[in-house]
């Protein structure tokens, strides 16, 4: 496992921080993180950004990658892009609930009615509230990427209704969201590091996780956990997020080319997105996995919803929550 200390001793050797954690060297690429290996959507996403960036300044700014989880855990290279160890960071919304109360609002589940839905918030005001609120947290936000829709898989049994759930342990994502959803489900949580669920599915320690088609593949989850139940019960997206010392150092007109990059990449990545979840759907269906539906989803969303209430009681999370409803309507 990459530890803290590891990652800063990495970031340091390749001169994005000093010992002090002070920038030392301004004249490299921007380094980007990302989980992912380097052939996932996100990874190659943000590598478009760096050709559109390198365009818009004559080659002056680019971004490097580092992929697969390189650099450490979401969580670890988060806190690491808020100290400004880290320019840029491509991460899911929920390890950014612990820090930003506004993220934990696209994460709830099932908030967005289907992808159109998304795409109307997150592109609109509400999804241009919650970038903009990580600005007090030491983050600018860049743009969302998508990331499909969540269900269950797990090494025992369909899931049909919450009680076949009951007595499984679930790995989450570290957040307090997910794991609120999973005991709400009458299931146990275990929140954990992405790139520890393989083993962890092989060796017991849970019996299933959630994720999207092209995460349930890319990280062979598949293999061990052979049932996946199509709850499609969260929908949260991805963020690109840039460190604020960073953005900070930059002039006007290169926070424009950044942002203006980022934003271009998004159409991008929607069609590297499409591809991918058709190209995961059917390798994971052709290795024999058993995919099922589910008759009645309310008997999981009924369940997930008084959680909405525990999770956003500040007065701009329920104003959120209510822009967003009411664009249920305005996308069809
Ligand atoms: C994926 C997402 C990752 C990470 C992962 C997880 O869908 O792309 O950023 O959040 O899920 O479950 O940890």
């Amino acid at each position: 496992m990459i530890t803290r200390r590891k990652a800063l001793t990495t970031l340091a050797g390749m001169g994005a921080i000093g010992l002090s954690g002070c920038e030392q060297n301004i004249s490299r690429p921007l380094y980007a993180s990302d989980h992912h290996l380097s052939d996932y959507p996100t990874v190659k996403a943000v590598q478009a950004m760096s050709e559109l960036l390198a365009q818009k300044t004559n080659g002056r700014l680019s971004i490097k990658v580092y992929a697969s989880g390189q650099l450490g855990s979401e969580r670890d290279t988060l806190e690491i892009t808020i100290f400004g160890g880290l320019d840029l960071n491509r991460v899911n919304a929920a390890p950014l609930n612990s820090i930003a109360p506004l993220t934990i609002v696209p994460c709830l589940p099932f908030l967005f009615e289907n992808e159109a839905h998304l795409h109307l918030a997150l592109d609109g005001a509400p999804g241009q509230t919650v970038l903009d609120s990580l600005q007090d947290h030491g983050l600018v936000g860049l743009c969302y990427y998508d990331s499909g829709m969540r269900s269950f898989y797990n090494t025992k049994r369909p899931i049909r209704t919450p009680d076949d759930m009951r007595g499984m342990k679930f790995r989450v994502q570290n957040s307090d969201v997910y794991v609120s959803m999973i005991n709400a489900l009458g299931a146990d949580a275990t929140p954990m590091y992405l790139g520890e669920v393989y083993q962890s599915l092989v060796q017991g320690v849970i019996d299933g996780a959630e994720n999207n088609w092209p995460s349930y593949q890319a990280g062979r989850h598949f293999e061990v956990a052979q049932y996946y139940s199509l709850t499609r019960h969260v929908m949260a997206p991805e963020i690109l997020v840039m460190s604020l010392h960073r953005w900070r150092s930059l002039s006007d007109a290169d926070q424009t080319a950044v942002m203006q990059s980022a934003k271009e990449s998004v159409a991008i990545m929607r069609k590297l997105w499409a591809e991918r979840v058709t190209r995961a759907r059917n390798d994971v269906i052709n290795s024999g996995v058993e995919v099922n539906e589910v008759d009645d989803i309310s008997e999981f969303s009924s369940l997930m919803k008084p959680l909405w209430e525990r999770k956003s009681t500040l007065p701009k999370q329920k104003d959120l929550i209510e822009e967003i409803l009411d664009m249920r309507e305005a996308h069809t």
